[in-house]
Parts: C-alpha cells; structure tokens; sequence
C-alpha cells in the first residue's frame, strides 16, 4: 500500500507538533514505523491520506461507537451548526443530555458537562476532596484517567507505552498525594485506605493496559472498604460508560459509586465529557457551592448534539446485543487464530485485546510482561492486511454497531494471516 502522503504529512508535522501528533499513542512509537494519517471514514470503515482502505477498531478510543459518519449523527451536528455553534450560555439541549445521563445512572443525581474525559476525573478527584476535606488519592498502577497532574502516576494507555507512567513536570508534593494500588488486588488497596482518602478512582472493566477485567468481589470490595474509611468511589466510565452498557458497567456489576466520569461515546466524537454524583456532592460544585470548576465549551451545543444523536442509535431495540454478538465472533476468530501461542484473549462486551507473550493479565505487572516487540510486529502485519488496530499492546480495541458480519470475518482472517507472519 501507498503510503507517501502520510508520510509527507509526517514529516511536516513534526517540525510543528511535539513528536508530530496531537496525542502521544498516534506516532506508533511502541509499534514502529512511521504513522498513518487518516483522510476520512464511513461506517467501521477508516481511508488514510494515500487511500487505503482498512477495517477500523481504533473507532477514535471509543466514541464513534455508531460507526464513523452515522447519518442521523451527520445530520443532527449539521441541523445544530446551522443555528449557531456556541454561546457560552446554557442550551436546553445540554439540559436534555444531563437529564438523560441521571436518568440512566442510578448514582447520578446531577452532572456537569465538561470537554474531555481528563477534565471529568480531574473535577470528579476535586469534588471528592472539596466533600471530604481529605487530599489523597487512591488510583490503580495501568489504569489511566487523562494527564492531569494528579493522575500521571504509574499511569496506562499512552504514558506506558511511551515509558512514562511518571511523567516528568508532576511536582513530587502533588505525586504524593496519589497513593497506587494493584487492580484486582483488595489487599493493596486496604492498605492504603485511610483516613486521609479523599477517593478511590478506577477503571470498573481497566482499559488502558489492555482490556483487564474485574475479578469476582473486587468492585464490591472497593465498595466496602472507601465505605468503612470515609472515602469517595469513583468509577471512571469514559470508556466503559454507554459502551457496556446503557447505564455503564456500575449498572452490570451492581457497584453504585459516589461519583461517576464519563466521555468518549456521549460526545459521539466531538469533546465531550461529565462527571457526575449524588446531590450531597454535586451541589458543592460550583456555583451551587464552592468547589470551582468551569469550561468555555462545556455543554457545547455540537458536541451534545452528536452525543444524543448516538444515544439515541445506542438506545435502539438490540443494539447491546449486537455490540455482544459481534464482539464474541471476534473474540472467537482471535483464539482460533492464536491457537496454543503463549498469548490471551481478554474482552468485555466490545472492548477487547490480544495480549502477547502471556496467559493472563490481572495486573499492570502482567501487563507489562507482555510480549510487545511480538505485538508490534502483528500490528504492522494487520495493517499490511487492511485492518488498523490500536498501535500499542496496553490499548483496547473497539468493535461498533457498523461493524458487519462480514467485515468481522474479513479481520479474522486477517488476523490469522498476521499472526502467522509476526511469529
Ligand atoms: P481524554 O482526556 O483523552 O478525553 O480522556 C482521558 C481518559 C480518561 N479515562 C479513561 C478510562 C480513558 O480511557 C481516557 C482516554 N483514553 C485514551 C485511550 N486509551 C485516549 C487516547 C489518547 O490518549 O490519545
């Protein structure tokens, strides 16, 4: 496949961008090679700047959960930006996706719109500190919640894969206010919860080291014990949340957090994200009470526009279903593919990874024994093979409602292909 506009556009924006990207994952550091730039998508289907077509499970982290380009999505953005794009003042639109959110949660009484999934752990960590009076955290090693400072410790997702779970630029006095625990591992976390706790964050179903899922009694274990010291749970939902379920996977797993993060599919693919809680909490946020936290953009009508617009596809008679369904066939093709490799399969409804080099990941430690010089070798033979994954081991792919029978077939025989030739 062509590839010389992309790197074309490589090149030039590397003189302008940090690394060339707006975003660290995109350089395909961890993988290798140089990065492909997207010239545009429709349905599961993604065309880079050469036009080259391939099967998309990047799905943009998440959000384009309806598929790229969904018609009633296109055209709800397109109605909205006709009659203004944003005011910095309150829209009854933005109501009407707040009112759908608390209906959907039973944790949430109330929640704020806000930009990014970041800026949602970022104030839900304020609001649990501003309820408590407390100033330490407690977050899992893998798990990463955005690049806020607080958070950029032992951190997944981007800041694994590029070496930097602890980013330079913390200042050591905010790092230490954030206690790590071990996901799945309730005796790390008992001792570390105390009475100086202002919260508990994780990932209910851990996304950023792969797809990690909660083992049996952990989240009710986490319940108890932010319970019996004071604490806040907070279940950062930006992926999880509208993706597993349509009132996130709180709602599966019957764990009711005191605070909630969500992003990603509710903005449809433009900036969007929320956190939000109970009353007693929510009402101490500004300017209800005196926990400050603002946005520009926040409630921004585009972006609330194409997160209902896909709401409204999600709420569609058989759609969880069909996420379920499609995300098993794939699941099912990459174990066959894998065969008696020294590899696993991990999923949780449509989120779902290939590890390398192991047969189990629990923990972040599991994770990070992963065979990723294995994985980036696979990675450049599924795109060789048209079909364009996450470019890291510590990412999970994504399966949405445009993905067909057809094109999961397609990517499971590609996948066989690749597996084979990146041994
Ligand atoms: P953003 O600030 O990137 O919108 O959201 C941060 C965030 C918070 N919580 C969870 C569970 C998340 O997965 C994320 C962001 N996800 C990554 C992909 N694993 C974003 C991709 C990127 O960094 O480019």
């Amino acid at each position: 496949m062509g590839k010389q506009r992309s790197e074309e556009l490589f090149e030039r924006a590397q003189h302008c961008m940090p690394g060339g990207v707006n975003s660290p994952v995109r350089a395909w550091q961890s993988v290798g090679g140089n990065p492909l730039f997207v010239a545009s998508a429709n349905g599961a289907t993604i065309t880079d700047a050469d036009g080259n077509a391939y099967i998309d499970y990047i799905g943009s982290w998440g959000p384009m959960i309806a598929g790229h380009a969904e018609p009633t999505v296109v055209e709800a953005v397109r109605e909205v930006t006709a009659s203004g794009m944003s005011f910095g003042a309150s829209t009854a639109a933005e109501v009407e996706l707040a009112e759908r959110i608390c209906r959907r949660f039973q944790s949430i009484d109330k929640v704020r719109l806000v930009n990014s999934g970041t800026e949602a752990t970022m104030s839900a960590l304020r609001a649990a500190r501003g309820a408590t009076g407390r100033d330490a955290i407690i977050k899992f090693a893998g798990c990463y919640h955005g690049h806020s400072d607080g958070l950029l410790v032992r951190a997944g997702s981007g800041a694994t894969t590029l070496g930097v779970p602890d980013s330079p630029g913390v200042p050591q006095q905010i790092g230490e206010l954030t206690r790590v625990a071990v996901f799945n591992d309730l005796e790390s976390v008992a001792a570390l919860c105390d009475s100086e706790v202002a919260a508990v964050i994780v990932e209910p179903v851990a996304g950023n080291m792969g797809v990690v899922p909660p083992e049996p009694g952990f989240l009710e274990g986490l319940r108890e014990l932010c319970d019996a010291a004071g604490a806040l749970l907070i279940f950062d939902e930006v992926m999880t949340g509208l993706r597993l379920g349509p009132a996130g996977y709180q709602s599966l797993c019957d764990v009711s957090p005191d605070l909630t993060c969500l992003g990603k599919v509710i903005g449809g693919g433009l900036p969007v994200g929320a956190y939000g809680g109970k009353a007693g909490v929510m009402d101490r946020i500004a300017p209800a009470g005196p926990v400050y936290q603002a946005g520009t953009l926040s409630g921004n009508p585009l972006a609330v526009a194409a997160g209902m617009a896909t709401l409204d596809k999600l709420d569609e008679p058989g759609s969880y279903e069909r996420l379920e369904e499609a995300g098993a066939k794939l699941e099912a093709g990459m174990k066959a593919a894998l065969g008696t490799r020294k590899a696993c399969v991990q999923r949780v409804g449509s989120m779902i990874t290939m590890f390398f080099g192991t047969e189990k990941v629990s923990a972040y430690d599991d994770a990070l024994a992963c065979d990723t010089e294995h994985f980036g070798r696979f990675f450049q033979a599924l795109i060789d093979e048209g079909v364009w994954v996450p470019p890291s081991q510590f990412e999970a792919w994504f399966v949405s409602l445009a993905h067909s029978d057809e094109q999961i077939e397609q990517t499971v025989a590609a996948i066989k292909r690749a597996v084979a030739r990146s041994d």
